[in-house]
């Protein structure tokens, strides 16, 4: 018997406190996994991670993972193999779908023939997903998605991952009270997008743009680099000949563009970060793009949280006895930045801190 239809025999009651440490769109955000140091100082604990499997049931997850483009990607796969390891009872049917959404479905496919217990999904695009979710929910298997969102089915029982959007205005209202600071009148800016049809590249996009519209900012061109640093290099080069002389900000989608885009700007001869002409922003915040804050290179980097893994195994705790997952569990993220001029931002009305980074938050990184 499948470990799902084990899981509707048992107790409901035990769910109640099941999810505690995750956090509904209404409520708190998530904390940090236990592993890692949240820098801005929060006390909530981690979920616990007891293997449900102690009964001696393996546990089958099938995981259709977006690709390996970058750090952030690798900390997320990193994150899945290490919760869902043999040791803590599960069997991971793991498969990289190298950023190409025909692999993903049929990856989908697969594990419905195999017949997994769950399966997760980190959506390469937000579209196109109805059928194969209706083909999961008819052969009974629970799908769970983690980090990008699914914008045209509900057939899952949970999503866990960022808000994009607010990732986006955090950057724009934190250039907003850094320019101020610094006396900068006019922002040109240069964004440098992910994947293309991605909801992480959708809502950094609009976040950022609502606040560049606000403020009457130009936003010289917004081109993909596809979340990879060959990309954000590919990109700014072309940028730097385009638009020679005309930008004071560029704004990368993720900390692997931002190194591309990086080299780019030192080959052209554009100074860049803290004591350079050019704003560089990020997002991710990965240990490898912390350590470019630290020196300067970038000016501030917008954290994405990728080690969903947790709290994906506590969604399959409280699916397993019996209970109803939150639909949406919000992961905590911070924003960091190289000079201690601002302490806090105020994004969609809630005021948010700034980390100075320090080697000790770097080490505690993924
Ligand atoms: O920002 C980028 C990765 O979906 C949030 O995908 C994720 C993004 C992340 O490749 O580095």
């Amino acid at each position: 018997m499948k470990r799902k239809l084990i899981g509707l025999l048992l107790c409901a009651a035990m769910t109640a406190t099941m999810l505690a440490g995750c956090g509904s769109k209404e409520e708190a955000p998530a904390q940090a996994p236990a592993e890692t140091e949240a820098p801005a100082g929060n006390d909530a604990e981690a979920p616990e991670t007891e293997a449900p499997a102690a009964s001696g049931d393996v546990i089958t997850i099938g995981f259709a993972q977006v690709g390996h483009e970058s750090d952030w990607r690798t900390a997320s796969t990193k994150s899945c193999q290490d919760v869902f390891s043999a040791e803590n009872g599960y069997d991971l049917q793991f498969v990289d779908c190298d950023n190409d959404s025909a692999v993903q479905l049929e990856a989908v496919r697969g594990f419905i023939e195999q017949d997994v217990d769950y399966i997760i999904i980190d959506p390469i695009v937000s579209t196109g997903w109805d059928t194969v979710l209706t083909e999961c929910e008819d052969a009974g298997i629970p799908v769970i998605v983690i980090d990008r969102t699914i914008d045209d089915s509900d057939k899952y029982v949970s999503w866990v991952g960022s808000n994009f959007k607010t990732e986006g205005l955090a950057a724009g209202e934190w250039l907003k009270a850094y320019a101020a600071e610094k006396g900068i009148t006019e922002i040109n800016a240069l964004v440098i997008e992910g994947s293309t049809g991605a909801s992480a590249t959708i809502g950094r996009t609009e976040g950022f743009k609502e606040i560049a519209d606000r403020e009457g900012w130009t936003i010289l061109d917004s081109q993909s680099g596809d979340f990879t640093q060959d990309g954000g290099a590919e990109v700014m080069e072309s940028y730097c000949k385009s638009y020679e002389g005309k930008f004071n900000v560029v704004v990368c989608q993720n900390d692997n563009e931002a190194f591309g885009a990086m080299d780019a700007m030192k080959q052209a001869g554009v100074s860049y970060g803290v004591n350079g002409d050019v704003i560089l922003i990020s997002f991710d915040a990965c240990s490898a793009g912390l350590e470019f804050v630290k020196s300067g290179d970038i000016n501030a980097d917008f954290e994405c949280n990728p080690l969903a893994a947790p709290f994906v195994e506590e969604v399959i705790k409280t699916l397993a006895s019996g209970g109803t997952p939150e639909k949406e569990v919000y992961m905590e993220e911070h924003w960091f930045v190289n000079e201690d001029i601002l302490s806090s931002i105020e994004v969609n009305g809630e005021t948010q801190n700034l980390t100075v980074v320090t080697d000790e938050i770097i080490a505690a990184q993924y």
